[in-house]
């Protein structure tokens, strides 16, 4: 025999092994300050148990749980700036991004335009849709709208990706220029919002909420990130029903005939949880958030230059690239110091996201232990 045990082990036996495992893990409360997301709320926590054996993807025995989710995307349409959008609880941000470029090429839109700093989940779409990738460089870890003109203007038609909320410096593309080009070219846009939509439209208003553009078609913004829900939890929003269409698939053994997404049967626990956090928190309890999220990342930034080290980017939401040759090394000594943090990507340096759980001690200890480890080459 492998593997599989003959007689199943004993309930107690499989919870001992396993949380002896997960005792050993960091989280986010113990030093995991390197990734986008976050504790999930009690109440996330309670309402994804609570939902998780439903079929969110049995639109018939089920249709509760799509209205639930119309309603869920709606939501994070209006903090993205449009009433009656459509969309769909996804399983993250990578999803959504596959899914969002999957809709745009089914419109005719082949062409993928999108700098560096977008995540990996659009080169990634790009691949497995076979669609036409137009890198377009960066300026300051911002689209550069120049080139991207430029790049349109030789390419055709297409779809340019936006990033609002770079996953390694915390820059925010510009939209509204982008807009512009987008509608002098017959191109549509699709906002990557997956953690910056749920901090830039509420500090920065109108200019952050992408979906007042009218080339603007989709956007991810995922509730696992700072939305406080539990992993798998992501969302793709898109400015109407019809810009959907292509996703609903045919499923002829399912009660409709059809479902929804590029996935088969889909988790009744990320559509509640998505719903409970937005309806809980409201405007106002993202906002204070938000607001208080980009406090504690100002005053990382600030310490971090006070001890000499320098960051990459002026960071529009709460990610920080903390530029530094050996950032290897220095992630492992942070490591052995308690904190977990990642790497930049595009350039060298270490990448802190000032989540819900990232007090201003551990900032502090942080800033200390990097400009040690930068001068001292000890933490
Ligand atoms: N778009 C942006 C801008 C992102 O930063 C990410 C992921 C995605 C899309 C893809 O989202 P999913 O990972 O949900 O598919 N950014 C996360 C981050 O940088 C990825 C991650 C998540 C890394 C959890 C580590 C981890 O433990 O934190």
């Amino acid at each position: 025999m492998g593997k599989l045990p003959l007689d199943g082990l004993s309930y107690v036996e499989v919870l001992r092994t396993l949380r002896e495992i997960a005792r050993s893990l960091p989280t986010h409360f113990t030093g995991f300050v390197g990734s986008m997301t976050t504790v999930p709320h009690p109440l996330a926590k309670q309402v994804f148990v609570e939902f998780m054996e439903f079929n969110a993807n049995d639109l018939e025995t089920y249709s509760a749980l799509r209205e639930l989710e119309r309603e869920a995307v709606e939501m994070l349409g209006e903090v993205l700036g449009r009433e009656g959008c459509d969309g769909m609880i996804t399983t993250g941000g990578s999803e959504a991004n596959i899914a969002a470029l999957y809709l745009a090429r089914e419109h005719g839109y082949e062409v993928v335009y999108a700098a560096p700093t977008a995540h990996d989940s659009v080169v990634k779409a790009a691949k497995l849709l076979r669609m036409k990738l137009v890198q377009v460089p960066h300026r300051g870890f911002r689209i550069d709208t120049t080139a991207l003109e430029k790049a349109v203007e030789r390419h055709g038609p297409g779809v340019i990706v936006v990033t609002m909320g770079t996953t390694g410096f915390g820059t925010v593309d510009p939209v509204g220029e982008v807009d512009s080009i987008a509608k002098r070219f017959s191109c549509v846009v699709h906002v990557d919002a997956a953690f910056g939509g749920f901090v830039a439209p509420f500090i920065y208003g109108s200019s952050a909420q992408p979906f007042g553009f009218g080339s603007v078609v989709s956007a991810t913004m995922d509730p696992h990130k700072l939305g406080l829900c539990p992993i798998p939890c992501g969302g793709l929003v898109v400015r109407s029903s019809e810009w959907l269409e292509p996703l609903v698939f045919e499923a002829r053994y399912m009660p409709r005939g059809r479902q929804i997404g590029l996935l088969g049967t889909r988790s009744g626990g990320s559509v509640a949880a998505a719903w409970a956090m937005l309806k809980y928190m409201g405007w106002r309890g993202f906002e204070a958030q938000a607001r208080e999220l980009m406090s504690r990342t100002r005053f990382f930034v600030t310490r971090c230059r006070e001890l000499g080290l320098s960051v990459a980017a002026e960071p529009e939401v709460p990610v920080v690239c903390v530029s530094m040759e050996n950032d290897e090394e220095a992630l492992r000594r942070m490591r052995s110091e308690g904190y977990v943090l990642y790497r930049c990507g595009l350039v060298p340096g270490v990448r802190i996201v000032v989540g819900p759980h990232v007090s201003k001690v551990d900032l502090e200890r942080i800033a200390r232990g990097l400009a040690n480890f930068v001068n001292t080459g000890r933490p």
